[in-house]
């Protein structure tokens, strides 16, 4: 065994069981208003397809956040500081924490948690033997759910979780609150928060990013229903189905669907599914938010904004918090 091999810790596993992906599915698939979880996009392909969504030149935020990250990076990993336990939420490539690992010799452990194996897998290899000395313990999780984190291995002075990509957008209100409490829980006294928030700008421009002439976010959106066939045996025909995306300004969201193109019933292994002709799966919702409202949410999970990024145009933002003393979280 190398030594990067030693390095290379075990994967945690708690990849969701293909059974807990039916019983979600179904249950959506059964809803008067059908809808999907969009956690459930990121299958091989779906990862594949995400990162080509992220070379787009409609696709603003990777980019943008990335020149944010760039251009504030001294700054950024001053106030992560020295010999933190660094965990971050949906990992995917791990490009935006390459920048982050770049700048910061100093970390105790990396903890790398992605719902996709695969993936999880190879960035982890990559990591470690890039970085000389960095431990790496990646988890396979949902992280939605219940899950163990790994005991870190050496001693470290604070907890910084990252969670970059305006996943948060993901997240209707109520369950966002939720999300950064439970993050504020991690974290721990004294711990911090950095995060990737989307904001709110001309509806048109995130038109453009969720429409995109290629079609890739139209394929991405669509593979999901491949996804289930493959998977569930079921026997959708994604020709029946339109990828359907807008900016709904009142609730400061982009919503995707998937449109049936007819009347049709759909089967996953004995189940039928009836689909109306333009009945919609409500497939994803991505939040946008001004920084005032986020502020606010941030308050009420238990963090204070200490810091925030932009780019020239206020498309983006990167945000430092951290854990209020309150013990009422
Ligand atoms: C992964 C949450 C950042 O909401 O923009 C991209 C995923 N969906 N195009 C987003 C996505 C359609 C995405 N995030």
């Amino acid at each position: 065994m190398d030594s990067n091999e030693a390095r290379q810790n075990q994967i945690h596993d708690f990849k969701p069981a293909r059974d807990h992906f039916r019983t979600e599915v179904l249950s959506g698939l059964r809803k008067a208003h059908k809808e999907l979880p969009s956690k459930y996009f990121y299958d091989e392909h779906g990862s594949y397809l995400y990162e080509r969504i992220c070379s787009l030149d409609e696709y603003y935020p990777p980019r943008t956040e990335i020149a944010i990250m760039k251009a504030h990076i001294k700054e950024i990993v001053k106030l992560l500081g020295t010999n933190a336990h660094l965990i971050e939420y949906g990992c995917g490539n791990c490009v935006k924490t390459r920048i982050l690992l770049d700048h910061l010799p100093d970390i105790a452990t990396y903890v790398p948690i992605d719902i996709s194996v695969k993936q999880l897998r190879r960035v982890s290899q990559e990591l470690t033997s890039h970085y000389a000395g960095l431990e790496v313990s990646p988890v396979c999780a949902d992280y939605t759910g219940d899950f163990k984190l790994p005991a870190p291995k050496r001693p470290g002075d604070r907890i910084v979780v990252y969670f970059p990509g305006s996943t948060i957008g993901n997240f209707d209100p109520i369950p966002a609150r939720n999300f950064l409490e439970h993050i504020a829980r991690v974290c721990g006294p004294g711990g911090a928060l950095l995060i990737g928030v989307d904001l709110k700008k001309d509806p048109n421009v995130l038109h453009r990013a969720y429409n995109d002439r290629e079609g890739v976010t139209a394929a991405f959106n669509l593979n999901l229903l491949e996804r289930i066939n493959r998977e569930l045996n079921g026997d959708f025909k994604l020709d029946n189905f339109q990828h359907y995306a807008f900016y709904n300004p009142r609730e400061s969201r982009i919503e995707m669907h998937l449109v049936s193109l007819r009347d049709q019933i759909v089967h996953l292994g004995d189940l039928s599914i009836p689909f109306a002709k333009d009945e919609s799966i409500w497939t994803e919702s991505s939040y946008k938010y001004n920084l005032d409202d986020f502020k606010q949410l941030a308050a009420d999970a238990g963090f204070q904004v200490e810091k925030v990024w932009t780019d020239e145009r206020q498309w983006f933002s990167v945000q430092y918090l951290v854990k209020t003393t309150s013990d009422n979280v």
